[in-house]
């Protein structure tokens, strides 16, 4: 499948600004890529399919997650979650998307975790700075983003941490090993 197949196979399972957002971390990974020596076309097929299921129904991301075996600790955190672990099955299994690390982008890019990949943080990046984002402290983070991976990468998962905590949301424990990892990297150096 090329690029604009999957194109128009995703925007057909979501409503047209969540589109219009997929584009926008289509444009920012492939950019990033480019800035990182990660490859540019990865980067675009795991941002065009990474919420290739965010409009699903709950139920059935709930049944996939259960039949496939994934972690069930996914499923007493918020639904939110889902998206990303399905998005990865789907991308496999309909989309035909045999590349691993692309499937880890997808898989990844709600809750980040520990040891990411290039891709992965490129990903889970792009998702959160993309043009079309709005959210105070957004410029800090696109001010960084061309600088240095790991920094921005630290930035976005403190972000993301800091705003479940004022909603008083429980906090996937992937997200806090990612936090953990990028916290104390600069002790390990
Ligand atoms: O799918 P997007 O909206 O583009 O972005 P995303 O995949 O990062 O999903 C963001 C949503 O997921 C947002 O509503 C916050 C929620 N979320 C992310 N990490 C966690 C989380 N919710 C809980 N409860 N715990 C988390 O660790
Ligand atoms: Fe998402
Ligand atoms: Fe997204």
């Amino acid at each position: 499948m090329n690029r604009d197949k999957y194109l128009e196979a995703v925007r057909l399972r979501m409503p047209e600004t969540r589109y219009v957002h997929t584009l926008g971390v289509m444009k920012t990974a492939k950019r990033l890529a480019k800035v990182y020596g990660e490859s540019e076309q990865d980067a675009e097929l795991a941002a065009i399919l990474h919420d290739v299921v965010k409009f699903a129904d709950r139920n059935w991301l709930k049944q996939q997650i259960v039949e496939h075996h994934m972690d069930e600790r996914l499923l007493s955190f918020h639904h939110e979650l889902w998206h990303a672990p399905v998005g990865a099955l789907v991308a496999q299994q309909e989309f035909g998307v045999t590349k691993q690390t692309i499937l880890d982008a997808i898989r990844f890019h709600t809750t980040g975790r520990a040891n990411m990949s290039k891709l992965e943080k490129i990903i889970y990046c792009s998702d959160m700075i993309e043009p079309n984002r709005q959210f105070p402290g957004l410029e800090e983070l696109r001010e960084n983003a061309e600088r240095d991976l790991d920094v921005l990468m630290e930035l976005c998962v403190k972000r993301s941490i800091q705003f479940l905590i004022q909603k008083n949301q429980p906090v996937y424990p992937d997200s806090i090993h990612c936090y953990n990892e990028l916290v104390t990297r600069k002790e390990n150096e």
